[in-house]
């Protein structure tokens, strides 16, 4: 299954059967106090300096989060997404619970834009999914349901079934939604990873749709949190996982390992230029 979003002239596809997406993380205020004072003052260049940075690394996918205390994302959204559109050619995920802020953002944007995010919840579904209709756009599904975030991986996958279920009465198409099974911090329960990788293989057997997630959540807390971002992309990537909110500086280069031990790279083309454009003064020390 193939969900495609673009930009102007770059097109951006997640797909079931094909490598991982990454979407670059970075432009987002949450724990990143120097972005949040650069918004708060209209600077902009931040902004544009961890795009080009994402987009180097191999980002194929920008997230867009604006979120703050004290801050109004309808008027920070549109003011990002314009910057991004105007000076950037990668298609974007327009990252907040806000559908005022996204009303406000999506006639912005050139090509197909992918809305992060919608939930199970009445509120959200008749707020955003008119949207996701109206501008074409896919959208991610969070697998909460009116209860919230539940730790069984059986009433994570109702939450998708709703989504989906409501989506195609509005004729939105299960290829435009990207199912996040959410991941929560291992952290704080210790089967936090497992609740995760087993709701994906459920929601990949009974609906076959692309899956995200945002793989850094799980390891908020502890020490040397890249080593275990990274064993659990290999996990989720394995379980069904096909596009992930992540650092592109960081994590592309295993994402690209991954794929190759897959059999999703062949000849390991991709491993292979990533890491000769990225990573060749490791060669020479070794
Ligand atoms: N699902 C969906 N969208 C999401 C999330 C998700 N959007 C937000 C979040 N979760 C994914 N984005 C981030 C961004 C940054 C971090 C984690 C997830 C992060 N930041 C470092 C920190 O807070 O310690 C600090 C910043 C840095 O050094 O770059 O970990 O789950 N659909």
């Amino acid at each position: 299954m193939k969900t495609t979003i673009s930009s102007k002239t770059k097109k951006a596809t997640i797909n079931t059967d094909g490598p991982f997406v990454v979407i670059g993380e970075k432009i987002n205020p949450t724990g990143r106090k120097k972005l949040a004072a650069a918004l708060q003052e209209g600077n902009l260049d931040y902004v544009r300096e961890l795009a080009t940075k994402q987009i180097e690394a191999g980002a194929d996918i920008l997230d867009v989060n604006v979120g703050m205390a004290g801050t109004d994302d309808v008027e920070y959204l549109p003011k990002i997404v314009k910057v991004l559109v105007d000076e950037f050619d990668i298609p974007l995920c327009l990252d907040t619970p806000n559908p005022k802020a996204l009303a406000a953002a999506l006639p912005l944007v050139q090509g197909r834009v992918l809305i992060n995010s919608v939930n199970g919840e009445e509120k959200s579904l008749e707020a955003v999914l008119p949207l996701v209709k109206e501008y074409n756009a896919a959208v991610i599904g969070l697998t909460i349901g009116e209860e919230g975030i539940s730790n069984d991986p059986e009433v994570r996958l109702a939450a998708a079934a709703k989504i989906i279920e409501r989506a195609g009465k509005l004729g939105i198409p299960a290829e435009d939604i990207v199912i996040d099974p959410l991941v929560m911090t291992v952290g704080a329960d210790s089967n936090a990873g497992l609740t995760t990788l087993t709701t994906i293989e459920l929601v990949k057997r009974e609906f076959g749709v692309n899956v995200n997630l945002g793989a850094s959540n799980v390891s908020f807390g502890l020490p040397e949190r890249d080593v275990i971002n990274t064993a659990f992309l290999g996990l989720a990537i394995g379980a069904g996982a096909t596009c992930a909110i992540t650092d592109p500086m960081k994590y592309t280069l295993s994402i690209r390992a991954i794929d190759l031990l897959r059999g999703r790279d062949g000849y390991g083309m991709r491993y292979l230029k990533y890491y000769r454009a990225h990573a060749p003064e490791k060669t020479e020390k070794s």
